[in-house]
């Protein structure tokens, strides 16, 4: 009878209070099955910023697993946050994201870009599981030896690229030498950093011819260091295409395109399109909730 009692007392209670509201949510994103690649390459980050895309970035982090994970430059946009301080949580999710993701064994390399180029005197030091360099060279699992660049460094080579044919080689090798003297002076000016990602912005009659000058550059330099290809980002353009002996990837960017580059266990690289991935899986929610 008591028993009864009590069960029944039990079941009341039960009806009687509602659910708590978390009952219904999803589950937490560590409980989705994640993607598993050798190495992955995101640049263009711009965290500081209103256009960097943390949110669906953090989906993307939170949905793959990878060796080594390059971030190839423009990760926090110091030149913005310079001028007013801009941190909303999802910023800080990212930064969390990325130094548990090292924390758990994958190898982080952060190549600097000229956004947070304050960041380049620390070159070949590690901060909680991250080594920061200049550039690296990575050797894919088919054996091919790739430059990691961000890429600003052929900002001025770009700019000039016609007269810089017209007047050959030498003055093609001191102008991407110069190119860092110019930036340096220029701050010492007062005056802001020219990059080509934000002159391309502005001129987008020209900007196919710019982007053609900037991969062109970049993989002549691929060429001369002996590489067999080169990953960069900068200027906010994912692609993968072979220039002469070299192949040119681009990661993208993390403000409009929302993209990764991937290296497969064999060695095969892909560009994901995380928005477009996104836009998939939205469409998709049964298909979500099995796997
Ligand atoms: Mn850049």
């Amino acid at each position: 009878m008591l028993r009864n009692a009590a069960t029944d007392l039990i079941i009341d209670k039960a009806t009687a209070i509602a659910p708590p509201d978390w009952i219904n949510h999803p589950e937490p994103r560590s409980f989705r099955p994640k993607s598993k690649y050798r190495t992955i390459w995101i640049s263009d980050i711009h965290l500081g910023t209103k256009g960097c895309n943390a949110e669906l970035l953090l989906d993307f982090l939170h949905s793959v697993e990878c060796e080594t994970l390059y971030l190839v430059g423009d990760i926090i946009d110091g030149w913005r946050l310079k001028k007013g301080w801009y941190w909303p949580d999802s910023h800080n999710e990212v930064v969390r994201r990325i130094l548990k993701i090292a924390h758990k064994g994958t190898r982080v390399v952060f190549i600097v870009g000229n956004h947070d180029e304050m960041l380049r005197d620390y070159a070949g030091f590690s901060f909680g599981g991250i080594t920061l360099a200049q550039e690296a060279i990575h050797e894919t699992a088919d054996g091919k030896r790739l430059l990691i660049t961000h890429g600003d460094a052929f900002d001025g080579v770009v700019l000039y690229a016609r007269w810089l044919a017209f007047l050959g080689d030498q003055a093609y090798t001191l102008m991407l030498r110069a190119n860092v003297w110019l930036n340096a002076i220029r701050k010492r000016l007062g005056m802001p950093y020219w990059s080509l990602s934000s002159y391309l912005k502005k001129r987008v009659k020209n900007a196919v011819q710019y982007v053609c000058a900037f991969e062109d550059a970049v993989a002549r330099e691929a060429a001369e260091r002996g590489v067999d290809g080169v990953v960069c980002g900068h200027i906010h353009c994912a692609e993968i295409r072979q220039i002469g002996d070299v192949t040119y990837y681009n990661d993208g960017d993390w403000v409009e395109s929302c993209t990764a580059l991937v290296e497969a266990f064999d060695g095969t690289m892909t560009i994901l399109d995380w928005s477009e991935m996104h836009r998939a899986r939205a469409k998709q929610p049964q298909m979500q909730a099995v796997g």
